[in-house]
């Protein structure tokens, strides 16, 4: 057993055993070298990524609060169906702001639900928890804190009742295509026939307006990026010259993928945990995050490919985004 216990920057223990020590070890001594984009949210991440909701080339965002405030009605009633019971489960809820129209929405309708926000952040389910019945008056709201599957699984147990999973924002994007439809399928097997998804998907467009979206003129996304080897000084006791890295994104119209990656400036050396020496020549890259684009086609043969059946589409005025509905078969 190698495990160490050494005391990192912040002054906290610092557990080699740890899966996000252990995961940036792994993907620093890879070839290509990479890093895990799920790592980029710590406090300083998640107000970044607040910021870049907010700059003006990250067009996701609004796409998708374009569906859940002009069609609300509407998407409440494809997932309310016959009017009996169900619980409205959203993965990765974060701070449920396009959400919180739909839960309202359905309030004033007297929809009989449960909403059951999973988050892996403790502090987003207890804030969910305590605000949303003050905004909300009359909801029935149970957070559940952990991952996603494990949470599914738990809700689960708690009620029979029917279930519509919403996974929002084009978290999916975050994953590889196969990836994708792995976890599509897995969804899938934690849900009976009947069940739904509310799946956002960022669709294919001008590939200018994809890359401008994860390349922006105020370099909000290179520090959304930068910031993860702020936190793996912080937190992992090493010694990023950050200033020696710049961010690089590329977007293929072909395949819809769109990718960023951080670029060493000089060759240099980095240590991690005062032990891994890490060597960075000249220009070579850090794979950091996918960001997956897809056609409407696309979408459908997803939902057919991994034991759904596509219901319905919402799309936003400009037909950038779409708010999926699939029935699990
Ligand atoms: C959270 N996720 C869907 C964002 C995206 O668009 O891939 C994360 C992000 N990365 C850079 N900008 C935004």
């Amino acid at each position: 057993n190698n495990t160490q216990t050494i005391t990192s920057v912040s002054g906290d223990k610092l557990n080699t055993d740890d899966l996000f020590y252990k995961d940036v070890v792994k993907g620093l001594t890879a070839t290509p070298k990479r890093l895990e984009s799920k790592y980029f949210y710590d406090a300083n991440g998640d107000k970044l990524f607040q910021d870049l909701m907010n700059c003006d080339e990250y067009y996701p965002t609004n796409c998708e609060m374009d569906i859940f405030t002009t069609q609300t009605g509407a998407l409440a009633k494809a997932i309310m169906g016959d009017g009996d019971a169900f619980d409205l489960i959203e993965l990765g809820a974060g701070d449920a702001t396009k959400s919180s129209h739909l839960l309202k929405h359905l309030i004033d309708k007297k929809a009989n639900f449960t909403y059951l926000p999973i988050d892996i952040s403790e502090n987003v389910i207890s804030y969910l928890n305590i605000t949303l019945p003050v905004t909300l008056p009359g909801i029935s709201i149970q957070g559940l804190n952990g991952e996603y599957f494990n949470m599914l699984k738990k809700a689960a147990s708690i009620s029979d009742k029917r279930k519509v999973v919403m996974f929002l924002g084009s978290n999916i994007g975050n994953m590889p295509v196969e990836i994708a439809e792995g976890f599509c399928r897995e969804l899938r097997s934690h849900l009976s026939a009947g069940d739904m998804a509310l799946i956002g998907v960022d669709l294919k467009k001008n590939p200018k307006t994809v890359l401008a979206a994860y390349n922006d003129k105020g370099g909000i996304t290179k520090k959304f990026n930068l910031n993860l080897l702020e936190r793996i000084n912080r937190e992992l006791n090493a010694d990023f010259d950050i200033d020696q890295f710049d961010h690089y994104a590329t977007y293929d119209p072909e395949s819809g993928a769109c990718k960023s990656y951080l670029i060493s400036l000089i060759d240099q050396h980095v240590k991690l945990n005062g032990k891994e020496n890490i060597h960075f020549k000249k220009d070579e890259y850090i794979y950091m995050e996918i960001s997956q684009k897809y056609t409407v086609e696309q979408v459908t043969q997803m939902a057919s490919a991994t034991g759904f059946k596509h219901l319905t589409h919402f799309f936003d005025s400009k037909k950038w985004f779409i708010d999926a509905i699939w029935v699990a078969a």
